[in-house]
């Protein structure tokens, strides 16, 4: 037993631990954020934390995730095993402190590895707690010992089940129902796509995800295996494996300075997008921080440092910015910090100052490194910074076009947008529309109190593709930002977006139900996911659902938006109804249009979340970049509904 767990005074919080217990299933958001999809998915990022903990002090490789056939959740690991040995004055077995008392997880191990980070960290008894049953299995000292708990109260003592060669941990949770109203499915997407981002943050561990609630045609789970022995080099090929590099390898380093231990890798792309992912204890922190400014500031430094040496900039007649050394930048960067200050709206922003120099320092030192050994690649980099320079001037110049649109420009709203009468933006939504006949049906079928229209002509640009003042020039985008009412940025900060004058707090996307809707709904989506990141991040980007059938017989009708519907529907009327395949929007007429999918009562709206930035980025990377197979598989496989939430 070690120190800690010796100097806590157990018996004198024993009433307190059942009332810890009892608070977190009274307050489940302040421990886990919320009660929806995303604080649900938390409950596994919190156990798999623990054995990721235990992987990074060194004692164990191997972890396993399985989404199990009953829906419920089991993490292992082959590491030490959590103590189960008998505290004395508790009366309680180490495990029980652990998994019934809330604050205990994890801290009674002086050596360990372990760091707390933002909302992860608040222990495996908060995962407890909001389960109608646990059981936590440990494989410890040749022997197997097991106890289960419900709704976080151990239903008997730790016992000894069995003998083992083993070593490790399993926990098995079941997420109570009463507290996740919303769902207790898991996405194996988000799993999925977080053991992946795990794997590389942790090099050297490995992660077995399993999916037990269904089998192939073989038979067989769905299973991955995630395993990274170079981590975020890895990690940079996987995300920008869908972008033509325009030098020759990832620029990686990994190191502890003055405590800090940092991780960085990036490279230089042939796009016009900046893409950084920064992540404190294996958080992404979404609003960066001080180990991002540090990253920017080692990486300015020196680059400006290099090009002025090498006497490229002399005939250039702008100013470099910083941004223009972000164009075209994949990067990661990854710090672990021992006791993180998380600021800002979400808490995703990191605030310990003492981060900035260590970063910025290997930043520079790496790159440094590099553009010595690589000095063609090195020219490259700054051939690429000084075109961005001469483009960011030519975009100001067309933003400016449309600020003043915006700003000053009277009756500056789109002609084709159909306002609504309704001011108050919290009341008001604006469809954006496919086509200008679904625009015009959309329009005569709406509630034109609260309800907008922005017919859009056909495909939209693809702003993946291009240079920054293309899409400022772009008319359909340009419609875009004027009915929003949103300003476009700064000269400082081209993409900071001003959301105070948004005019209507749903966005809501509405394209036929085929490809090519889905292939518009992207290119949307990848606009907003460029240039208006924050408004789909505050939850005001949505899809409208519009339905596939219209099954109808005799004066009886029912919509369908799916094939198993429409047959229900059907037999519902008796078999031998008429039914009707709608091809796209314009098939339905603004009745239709309207009880089907416009109006807030019946419809169904599509929230857009973003689980994961940095495979949100590789995704819009895989459907609008150059490789054209993985994206028409992809679509026609997803649609563009991989990163929303129903
Ligand atoms: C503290 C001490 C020891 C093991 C662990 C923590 C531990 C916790 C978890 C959580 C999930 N998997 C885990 N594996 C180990 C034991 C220290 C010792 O044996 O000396």
């Amino acid at each position: 037993m070690s120190e800690e767990i010796k100097k806590n005074n157990y018996s004198a919080d024993s009433i307190q631990a059942l009332e810890g217990m009892e608070h977190v299933r009274m307050r489940p958001s302040m421990y886990i954020g919320d009660v929806g999809v995303r604080g649900l998915h938390h409950l596994v990022y919190e156990v798999v934390d623990n054995s990721i903990d235990e992987a990074m002090g060194g004692h164990c490789d191997t972890i396993g995730v399985a989404i199990n056939e009953d829906g419920s959740v089991t993490v292992e690991d082959n590491g030490r095993g959590i103590p189960v040995d008998l505290h004395k004055k508790e009366g309680v077995s180490a495990l029980e402190v652990v998994m019934t008392k809330i604050g205990a997880g994890g801290k009674f191990d002086k050596d360990s590895y372990k760091v707390s980070g933002g909302l992860h960290g608040v222990g495996v008894s908060v995962v407890n707690a909001l389960s109608v049953h646990m059981k936590s299995t440990v494989f410890r000292d040749g022997k197997i010992y097991e106890q289960e708990y419900e709704r976080g109260k151990a239903i008997y003592p730790v016992k000894q089940i069995g003998e083992t060669d083993k070593r490790g941990t399993r926990q098995t949770f079941y997420p109570d129902n009463t507290i996740f109203t919303q769902t207790t499915e898991f996405s194996y997407d988000t799993l999925s796509a977080r053991m992946r981002e795990l794997s590389y943050l942790n090099k050297g561990i490995t992660i077995t995800f399993t999916d037990k609630r269904e089998v192939d045609d073989k038979g067989e789970f769905k299973v991955e295996v995630f395993h990274s022995d170079e981590g975020l080099k890895e990690y940079i090929r996987y995300l920008d494996g869908n972008r033509e590099p325009i030098i020759s390898h990832v620029i990686s380093m990994d190191h502890e300075k003055g405590e800090i231990p940092v991780e960085v890798a990036l490279i230089y792309n042939t796009s016009y997008t900046e893409n950084i992912f920064s992540y404190v204890n294996n958080i992404n922190t979404h609003e960066g921080g001080t180990h991002l400014q540090g990253f920017r500031s080692g990486l300015t430094r020196t680059l400006k440092k290099y090009a002025d040496a090498s006497g490229m900039l002399d005939k250039l007649k702008f100013e470099i910015s910083g941004d223009d050394f972000r164009e075209g930048l994949t990067a990661i960067i990854s710090v672990k910090v021992q006791e993180p200050q998380f600021e800002g709206q979400t808490k995703t922003k990191l605030g310990n100052r003492e981060v900035v120099s260590p970063v910025s320092q290997a930043v520079g030192e790496m790159l440094e490194n590099y553009l010595e050994e690589n000095p063609n690649d090195a020219r490259i980099i700054i051939q690429k910074v000084i075109l961005a320079a001469q483009a960011r001037h030519a975009a100001k110049k067309a933003r400016e076009m449309v600020q003043r649109k915006t700003v000053m420009g009277g009756g500056g709203l789109p002609g084709k947008l159909s306002d609504c009468s309704e001011q108050d933006p919290a009341r008001c939504e604006v469809y954006l529309v496919e086509g200008d006949s679904a625009g015009g049906t959309a329009k005569q079928g709406r509630d034109r109190a609260f309800q907008a229209i922005l017919p859009l002509r056909g495909k939209i640009l693809n702003v993946e593709k291009a240079m920054h003042h293309k899409v400022f020039e772009n008319e359909e985008i340009r419609n875009i930002f004027t009915a929003l009412g949103v300003t476009v940025g700064t000269a400082e900060d081209s993409k900071a977006l001003n959301l105070e004058k948004l005019r209507y707090h749903k966005v809501i996307i509405m394209c036929d139900a085929d490809v090519d809707g889905s292939h518009i709904s992207t290119l949307i989506l990848t606009f907003f996911f460029r240039f208006m990141k924050e408004l789909i991040e505050e939850g005001h980007v949505y899809i409208a659902a519009p339905p596939l059938y219209l099954v109808k017989k005799g004066n009886k009708k029912e919509y369908a938006w799916n094939d198993v519907q429409r047959d229900q529907a059907n037999e519902r009327m008796g078999g031998s109804a008429a039914i009707q395949r709608y091809k796209g929007l314009g098939e339905m007429n603004a009745e239709q249009l309207w009880e089907t999918t416009m109006d807030p009562s019946f419809r169904t709206l599509r929230q857009v979340t973003i689980d994961s930035l940095a495979e949100a980025d590789r995704v819009f990377s895989m459907l609008m970049g150059d490789e054209v197979p993985p994206r028409r598989e992809f679509i026609e496989k997803n649609a563009v509904y991989a990163n929303i939430d129903a």
